[in-house]
């Protein structure tokens, strides 16, 4: 079912509390730690509680939690003293996408150049 957890995935793993991270915010329905590996000074995933496997069918099946974590990436940078800062969605392998649970980076602390990689 969309939206239900999925025993596979670790993000979900995460959310419940089974694998360790380092939260920095939790909400309602989201749920905010560092990336593992980061690539910024501020380097975090913001994930929706729900399982969804990107974030098109993230706003497809619930919009308002899509901007759930919109909203949450935005508390983030704050936290962080951020002026400017980036949020990405990894869409698919191609793009670079390795867990397939939603989840915006969020990366500032550095200059950041355009295009990404
Ligand atoms: O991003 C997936 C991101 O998830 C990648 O930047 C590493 C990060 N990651 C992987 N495992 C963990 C754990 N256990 N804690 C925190 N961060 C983690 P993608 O866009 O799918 O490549």
């Amino acid at each position: 079912m969309p939206g239900e957890p999925q025993d596979d995935c670790l993000f979900c793993k995460i959310v419940e509390g089974h694998v360790p991270a380092t939260i920095v915010r939790e909400t309602e329905t989201t749920v905010a730690f560092r990336d593992i590996n980061p690539q910024a000074p501020t380097h975090v995933l913001v994930i929706p509680r729900a399982h969804y496997e990107n974030a098109a069918a993230l706003a497809a099946a619930e919009p308002d939690l899509a901007a759930d974590v919109l909203r949450e990436a935005k508390a983030v940078a704050d936290e962080d003293k951020l002026d400017s800062y980036r949020v990405v969605f990894n869409t698919g392998p191609g793009a670079g996408q390795t867990v397939f649970h939603v989840h915006a980076h969020v990366l500032g602390g550095r200059g950041l150049q355009w295009p990404p990689g």
